[in-house]
């Protein structure tokens, strides 16, 4: 068996080869010699002779990977109104290796560009190494397409966009702005910067020597869009708050001030304004003053605003009631025997209602020391004070409360009264947003909310509503607070008066102005705070340069939102 296999393998093998004719050996050398000739030639005649005219052809058309901006998503209000929005515009860049040295052609790309020759020659100069300059960044299409259409060589363009703001200076802090490259620089620009940015997309392409578009190949990867933000602010109560403030400020020729309006219902910021303010849609020669978002990352010592809150620490421990009596004579008092507080003048009896009225740091220093040594801080800690409010906006101030080891009588009264502890004009309404719902604390919002949040107890239901009918008895005529009144609602509010305080201590001439009020008392729905820093005019009261700003406000947005006005006597009496 084996030896058969082998036998048909050996006779399968083929006849040994034959010796090559020496005539068809001939002819097929001279074929091949011929060939690999004719390879040669045309290797030199591309090489060499035809050089210049493929380059140009590889030159002319280029397999290159573009870019393709996504567009930043816009920011509108809540009712979608655009507050910021992105515009395709473009810029045009240069090769300086390949720009025509010639001036007159450059005389007429500067032209028009609208730069100066020397100036762009000079720059020319300092790029010559180079193989990219821009020559006008952000142009809208058209005046890039006049220039392109000079068809001159080295001359490039790239799509963008560019962010513009239709509200200017009215939304300027909070929004904050990008930079040229669209990267989020302040405010909710850079807070939300990676949501509004969207990621950019690439396509193959290919383009002639001029960088214009030969053909579009393929999709590599498509952009996507950003986000569109939308903001709790309601566009038309953030133009009459900045105006309303802005007037103020003028008047009394104050350094600055800040406003805040929270829905009371559901936390989010109505509107948010701050003095002095920019346009963010030309920012030649602004003050970077106008750059702080105030309310939130500012903060102050809030002084007499911050009797209702310490109050309701005093109304909770069931020691006091809102007419238990408090004897406030002789107007002043002195406390651990090196310090003296003082009334405005001596009132001698006042009910809790009463000292709100009169605005008593007397009377509040006098309820303060019946409590606890820590009660009135522990309340504003629950409040929200001293502590980050989470609203996600850059250098949100945190504000801060004392924490000694020791509370001294003067320590635990000035707390009481609002002073020895910072607050943000953010905080404050927050915390005034407890009292106007029945004490629940709602986590303050920027952005709309879809419903509204359950909110964390910090007043005791019926102490809120105490101190709501009291605060409405501290806006009535003849008060210190008269002024915060608005025709037609019952609202209700303090004033609060602060000497402000240099390297030297308490200054004798410069005073913030405070107002923080809600409206209606029937069913709150808005809860307004503003400050206006040092007011240089005669009045510096929070009553008389503060609380006017409030009942403008107040009363333009109870209209703008359709809230009925109040049936009630004190509703229907002019300020
Ligand atoms: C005040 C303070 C400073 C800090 C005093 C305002 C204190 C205090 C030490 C003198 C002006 C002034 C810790 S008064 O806001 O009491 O709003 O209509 O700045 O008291 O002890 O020439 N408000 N303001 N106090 N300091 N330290 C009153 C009150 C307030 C008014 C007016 C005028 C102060 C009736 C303030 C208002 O309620």
């Amino acid at each position: 068996m084996k030896a058969d296999v082998r036998e048909a393998v050996t006779s399968r093998r083929p006849p040994p080869m034959q010796p090559l004719g020496s005539g068809r050996y001939v002819f097929i050398l001279v074929l091949v010699v011929l060939a690999l000739g004719l390879l040669m030639g045309r290797i030199v005649d591309l090489h060499v002779i035809d050089r210049s005219f493929l380059q140009g052809q590889g030159d002319a058309r280029t397999l290159r990977v573009e870019p393709i901006s996504a567009h930043r998503g816009m920011i509108t209000d809540r009712h979608g109104e655009p507050l910021a929005i992105s515009t395709p515009v473009v810029s045009l860049w240069a090769n300086p290796q390949e720009l025509p040295p010639d001036n007159i052609q450059r005389l007429m790309l500067t032209r028009a560009l609208g730069l100066d020759l020397d100036d762009f020659n000079a720059r020319v100069e300092r790029f010559s190494e180079r193989e990219f300059m821009y020559l006008r960044r952000q142009m809208t299409p058209r005046a890039a397409q006049q220039v392109l259409d000079l068809d001159l060589p080295g001359v490039y363009s790239q799509n963008e966009y560019k962010r513009y703001y239709p509200a200017g200076e009215v939304t300027a802090q909070l929004l904050g702005v990008t930079n040229v490259d669209d990267q989020g620089q302040e405010g909710l620009e850079l807070a939300y910067h990676s949501y509004l940015a969207g990621t950019p997309g690439q396509r193959r392409v290919l383009k002639d020597r001029k960088g214009r578009l030969v053909r579009d190949l393929h999709l590599l990867r498509e952009a996507k869009p950003g986000g569109d933000l939308v903001l709790a602010i309601d566009q038309r109560l953030q133009y009459m708050a900045y105006r309303e403030l802005k007037a103020a400020v003028a008047e009394h020729d104050a350094d600055g001030g800040t406003l805040v309006m929270m829905d009371a219902r559901t936390g989010e910021v109505l509107a948010m304004a701050n003095q002095p303010s920019y346009n963010p849609n030309d920012r030649t020669g602004l003050d970077p003053r106008g750059l702080r978002n105030q309310a939130i990352v500012d903060v102050f010592e809030p002084g007499s605003v911050m009797k209702p809150l310490s109050m309701s620490a005093a109304l909770e421990s069931g020691e006091f009631e809102p007419d238990t009596v408090v004897d406030t004579s002789p107007g002043w008092m002195r406390l651990d025997n090196r310090f003296t507080i003082r009334d405005f003048r001596n009132y001698g009896d006042l009910t809790l209602a009463g000292i709100l009225e009169k605005s008593s740091n007397i009377g509040m220093t006098r309820i303060a020391l019946e409590l606890g040594a820590t009660t009135v801080v522990d309340k504003y800690q629950e409040l929200g004070l001293g502590q980050a409010l989470g609203t996600g906006f850059p250098g949100e101030a945190s504000g801060s409360l004392p924490a000694p080891v020791y509370w001294s009588d003067s320590q635990r009264a000035t707390l009481a009264y609002g002073y020895g502890l910072s607050v943000s004009a953010l905080q404050l309404a927050s915390a005034y947003t407890t009292i106007a719902n029945g004490g629940r604390r709602l986590p303050p919002s920027l952005l709309k909310l879809s419903e509204s949040p359950e909110g964390i107890p910090a007043i005791a239901p019926e102490v809120a509503n105490d101190l709501l009918r009291m605060l409405e008895q501290v806006v009535q005529p003849g008060t210190g607070a008269r002024r915060a009144m608005v025709p037609g609602y019952r609202v209700a509010g303090k004033t609060g008066t602060v000497r402000k305080t240099s390297s030297e201590g308490y200054q004798e001439d410069a005073y913030r102005s405070v107002f923080a009020g809600i409206a209606p008392v029937s069913d709150p729905r808005i809860v307004t705070v503003v400050m206006i820093d040092h007011p240089r005019g005669d009045e510096y009261y929070g009553g008389a340069v503060a609380a006017p700003v409030f009942s403008r406000v107040a009363g333009s947005a109870l209209r703008l939102l359709d809230v009925p006005p109040d049936q009630h006597e004190s509703a229907l009496t002019a300020p």
